[in-house]
C-alpha cells in the first residue's frame, strides 16, 4: 500500500480539492475517535493530529490515499466547550460537506460503543438517511467496552436502524481494521 498524504485543510466547500476521486468521511462526536481512525487505517501513527480535549479538528482535513481515493477528517458534533454558533457552524460544515461532495462513496459514522445513541449521533444517522448518503457505523473505544455494553449497541442498533453494518474497532488493538478497509475499497469501487 502506497503512504498516505495530507492534501489540504479546508474551511470553505469552494475551497475542496478539485478531483474526481472518491472521498471516504469520517462523521461523528468531538473526541469520539475520528482522527485516530484515519491514523490506524493508514498506519501512520501521526498522520491526522489527535487529542484528548475534545474539539481538536475544527477544519475538513483532506488525505489522499493510494493515490486512488480521499480520506476526509471532519469536525467532531457537539462539542460542549465552544458557543452555540460555533457549534452549529461546525454541522453546517459537516452536512453541507456531506451534501455537496460530488463523489461521496461512504461515510464513517463513528460512535462511542458505550454510548451507543446520544440524541447527536440518532440525529446524525437519521438526517444521513434521509439524505440517501450511504453510511456505515464504526462502534469505537471497544477497549473501554463491557461485554454487556456492547451487546446492548448492537441491539439498540439493529432496532434503529436495522440493515446497517455495525463494525466494531479500537484503535489500541486495531480490532477489524481489515474489515473497514474492506467496506472503503468496496465502497470506491462503485462510486
Ligand atoms: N481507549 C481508546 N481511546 C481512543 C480510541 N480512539 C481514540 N481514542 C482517544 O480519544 C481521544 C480523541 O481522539 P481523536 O482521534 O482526536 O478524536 P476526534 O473524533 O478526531 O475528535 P475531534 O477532532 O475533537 O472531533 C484521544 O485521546 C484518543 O487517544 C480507542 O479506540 N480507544
Ligand atoms: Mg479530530
Amino acid at each position: 500500500m502506497m503512504p498516505a498524504i495530507f492534501v489540504k485543510s479546508v474551511v470553505r466547500l469552494s475551497e475542496m480539492p478539485q478531483s474526481n476521486k472518491a472521498h471516504v468521511a469520517m462523521v461523528g462526536r468531538s473526541n469520539v475517535g475520528k482522527s485516530s481512525l484515519i491514523n490506524n487505517l493508514t498506519n501512520q501513527k501521526n498522520l491526522a493530529r489527535v487529542s484528548s480535549d475534545p474539539g481538536r479538528t475544527q477544519t475538513i482535513n483532506f488525505y489522499e490515499m493510494d493515490k486512488r481515493f480521499f480520506l476526509v477528517d471532519l469536525p467532531g458534533y457537539g462539542y460542549a466547550k465552544a458557543s452555540k454558533e460555533k457549534r452549529a457552524d461546525f454541522v453546517d460544515m459537516i452536512c453541507d460537506y456531506l451534501k455537496e461532495t460530488p463523489k461521496l462513496a461512504v461515510a464513517l459514522v463513528i460512535i462511542d460503543a458505550r454510548i451507543p445513541l446520544s440524541p447527536l449521533d440518532q440525529e446524525m444517522l437519521d438526517w444521513l438517511q434521509v439524505s440517501e448518503i450511504p453510511f456505515v457505523i464504526i462502534l469505537n473505544k471497544t477497549d473501554k467496552a463491557k461485554k454487556t455494553e456492547l451487546k446492548k449497541a448492537h441491539e439498540v442498533l439493529d432496532r434503529m436502524y436495522p440493515g446497517v453494518r455495525q463494525i466494531e474497532h479500537s484503535m489500541h488493538s486495531g480490532k477489524n481494521r481489515n474489515e473497514i478497509l474492506g467496506v472503503i475499497s468496496k465502497a470506491i469501487s462503485e462510486a
